[in-house]
């Protein structure tokens, strides 16, 4: 009797086991009709406007409909999260759709304005979509600090330390390998001893434009184990296990396991003629294999031989079932691009669309009725009820919303000003955070800062002495225990907050993605400040984009700027940068000069990155010290400030002249100022804190028929007066401010590489000092008044 119950209870397990697999091989193959329809429907069956080909990829969507079905209607709990190759978003689209969490209407309108996107977007698909992809490479990458954000919030405990933590999961193209960022990623996951990762990846051995290197996974696995991962190799489905059991069926592995990646492809294209005339030749002397040739008819033997494990919902499950514990786990599942489609193999399949005669076949053997393409289980030969009742049953259906809500962080009315007759923006910074760092508001508690190895040089060096480097496990500062003297304290502990990164700008805004994502992602809000060097925002310029693009709020630091930095040279120089600032959706950029503005500024950006609508912030710091002005910051300046322009010497009515210029140039500008109002009296001087809120407001202000903040302080001069603008940056940093009121502008900037020197030199040969301020000021003013220059 005891026996018979545990023997009951897995023959029962048994069963329900059974039952489980042939549900989700049907609904398997219903998300592969699905996805592969909702490209069809809108490539062939949407009526076309402009004659442009819409696309969709069948056969990478094809490659992972049973891997994703396993994961998204078993394997996967609530609290995973998942970044989906981008190509595979219509498989994405069709499973959210089986779980009741995406309309027929979005489906129908795939890749269409408003409908389910091309690729999967947190902010344009909503809820469902845990990290948006696209680049291919960043998703991946993605999910690895996503994994350490986890893992900093429940070790602060932020997140609640019983519950089982999320696995984050990608769900990678092989190609996608070839990304170096996820090899950055990779090492920097090791440093940190990153848990509950899971990676898989969809080798079938294509990329876009060819089959892959059949000598690349050789290293891939190997490559994974050295960083400590596990790897997970699901090769041959059971079918195939099953022949290799069979006499001579070692040969048939073997003849597999050689088979070079381009000839296994070609004959998944050509069937079971191909293969079996490959066989043939190669494996005729073995019985065993002529008995199972002679076992198989033509389609049969196709089945058997691309019998890929990635294509065997029982393996798939087994594999990724076994995975129990918390160490980083690559799986490589053999699959076939396009699998089950027509063009299965072929290696100009990527972005092959089936035609409407192989859709009917294919549709025939889905054995889907015409009219009923969109019906949820049309074609599949188990109950509707047995198969709704299991998917309201899979705990991804059952959980709710997946966007945690969680409420701002107060921040306070002010920031106190850095004092101190002479600062620099970049100082300035380190000294607000060095005192946020003092005290316990609830501000600093949530602020985490970070850095590719340019924290001391970035100024951090005041707030990590204080707050300490966040690391799973307690460690000593070695060169203070050993009394070595140092002005830095790094000492370790699961509580400190700032993360410690190695040079690789692509980490640093992954990780800002991932920690600017924390509020819903993991119910714990963060307030994260990246800081790096300004001209190695565009080291990491796809990542960045790739984190705003999803809505990811932080605060960027980029510091040093310019050829301001004038030793260092033209490699460190930053020219573009505020362009990007400008041009850049979803980050406001800023580069204020004095320590007042920033105190503002900073404030301003805690609150603006909370915001519901809010966006991240990015500020272009210096390392000249300057000359502060001694003054109060009323309200009325603060705002002035944050919309990214003031008077700070105001023009007289009418004035025929104005100097704009932005941060760490007001000492030339106040100087040229100065000497020209000996004889242009009544000039003024605009201080611009943002080029990017001033541009994009005066757009919002022309389209809404309103009068731009830029206008309202350039309405002050004469119609048609001059202004200089001045910027350590590109000279169209600014030169737009010409149209605003129609102003005659000569923008001052820099548009060659910099080049090592000090200041005076360098402001001199890039025509940025005094000097030349004053001599476009005499220009400007004779173009405005004859229109010509002289
Ligand atoms: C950074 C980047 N470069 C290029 C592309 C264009 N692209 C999209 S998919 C792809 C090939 C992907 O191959 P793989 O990852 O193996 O996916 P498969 O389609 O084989 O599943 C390329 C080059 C892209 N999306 N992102
Ligand atoms: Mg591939």
């Amino acid at each position: 009797m005891l026996r018979a119950l545990p023997g009951g209870r897995s023959r029962e397990r048994e069963a329900e086991s059974a039952d489980k697999l042939t549900l989700l091989t049907a609904l398997e193959r219903k998300v592969l009709w699905l996805s592969t329809w909702m490209i069809h429907n809108a490539n062939h069956l949407r009526p076309s406007r402009d004659g442009l080909k819409v696309g969709g990829h069948q056969a990478s969507s094809a490659s992972v409909a049973t891997l994703m079905t396993a994961l998204y209607l078993d394997v996967m709990r609530p609290q995973d999260r998942v970044a989906v190759k981008p190509h595979a978003a219509p498989i994405f689209h069709a499973l959210q759709y089986l779980l009741g969490h995406q309309s027929v209407e979005k489906l129908e309108r795939f890749r269409a304005f408003g409908g389910a996107q091309s690729y999967p977007s947190r902010t344009k698909d909503g809820d469902i979509v845990d990290f948006s992809t696209g680049s291919v490479g960043l998703g991946v990458g993605m999910t690895l600090f996503a994994s350490l954000v986890q893992d900093y919030l429940r070790l602060h405990r932020l997140m609640p330390a019983d519950a089982s933590p999320g696995r984050m999961i990608a769900l990678a193209g092989d190609a996608e390998l070839d990304e170096g960022n996820i090899f950055e990623a990779l090492l920097e996951g090791w440093k940190h001893d990153v848990r509950n990762l899971w990676w898989i990846i969809d080798y079938n051995r294509q990329s876009l434009d060819a089959v892959v290197s059949d000598r690349l996974f050789g290293r891939i696995d190997a490559l994974f184990e050295m960083f400590g991962w596990r790897v997970v190799t699901l090769k041959y489905g059971r079918l195939l296990q099953a022949a290799f059991a069979r006499p001579d069926g070692e040969h048939l592995r073997e003849w597999i396991d050689d088979c070079p990646n381009s000839l296994y492809s070609a004959l998944v294209y050509k069937g079971g003629e191909g293969w079996r005339e490959h066989l043939r030749r190669d494996l005729n002397r073995y019985p065993g294999i002529r008995a199972i040739l002679d076992g198989h008819d033509d389609d049969a033997l196709a089945r058997l031989m691309t019998n890929l494990a990635g294509h065997d919902m029982g393996s798939v499950l087994d594999a990724l079932h076994a995975v129990t514990d918390d160490r980083p786990t690559c799986f490589i599942a053999y699959t076939i691009k396009g699998y089950g489609l027509p063009f299965a193999g072929h290696k100009d399949n990527h972005a092959g669309l089936m035609n409407p005669a192989q859709m009917e076949i294919f549709q025939h053997s889905m054995a889907v009725p015409a009219g009923q393409e969109w019906a949820r289980f049309a074609g599949l030969d188990i109950p509707a009820d047995a198969l709704e009742a299991f998917l309201a049953d899979v705990p991804l259906a059952r959980a709710g919303t997946r966007n945690h809500q969680t409420p701002p962080i107060p921040v306070p009315t002010e920031l106190p000003v850095p004092n101190g007759r002479r600062l620099s923006t970049q100082e300035a910074f380190g000294r607000l955070l060095g005192t946020l760092a003092t005290g316990d508001s609830a501000l600093a508690s949530r602020i985490v800062t970070t850095s590719p190895d340019v924290t001391v040089s970035t100024n951090l060096g005041a707030w990590v002495n204080r707050r300490g480097i966040f690391d799973r496990t307690e460690r000593a500062d070695t060169f203070r225990e050993e009394k070595v003297v140092s002005a830095q304290r790094w000492v370790m502990a699961p509580k400190g907050q700032h993360i410690e990164l190695g040079i690789a700008e692509h980490n640093l805004f992954l990780e800002l993605a991932a920690l600017g994502l924390a509020g819903p992602l993991f119910g714990a809000r963060l307030l994260p400040i990246g800081t790096i060097y300004d001209p190695f925002i565009k080291r990491g310029l796809d990542a960045f984009n790739y984190a705003l693009y999803q809505d990811a709020r932080f605060i960027l630091v980029a510091t040093p700027s310019g050829i301001t930095l004038a030793p260092e040279g033209g490699a460190h120089q930053s020219i573009a940068e505020p362009l990007i600032g400008l041009a850049q959706p979803g980050v406001v950029g800023f580069e204020p000069a004095y320590a007042d503005e920033l105190a503002c500024l900073l404030r301003w950006a805690f609150e603006e990155i909370q915001r519901e609508d809010g966006q991240s912030v990015y500020f272009r710091l210096s390392t000249r010290p300057i000359d502060q002005p001694e003054r109060e910051i009323g309200a009325d300046l603060a705002e002035a400030i944050i919309a990214g322009a003031y008077w700070l010497r105001e023009p007289a009515p009418d004035a025929e002249l104005a100097i704009a210029y932005c941060g760490a140039l007001a000492p030339e500008a106040l100087g040229a100022y100065e000497a020209i109002c000996e004889d242009v009296p009544g000039a003024g001087l605009l201080a611009v804190t943002s080029p990017d809120r001033l541009h994009r407001e005066w757009r919002e202000a022309l389209a809404s028929g309103a009068t731009s903040v830029a206008e309202r302080l350039l309405r002050r001069l004469r119609p048609g007066a001059a202004i200089i603008t001045a910027a350590d940056s590109h000279p169209a940093t600014l030169s737009w401010l010409g149209s605003v009121a129609r102003n005659v502008v000569l923008p001052l900037g820099v548009d060659g590489f910099g080049q090592s020197g000090d200041i005076p030199d360098l402001y001199r040969v890039y025509r940025l000092d005094v000097d030349a301020i004053v001599d476009a000021a005499a220009r400007a003013c004779l173009r405005a008044t004859t229109g010509t220059d002289g």
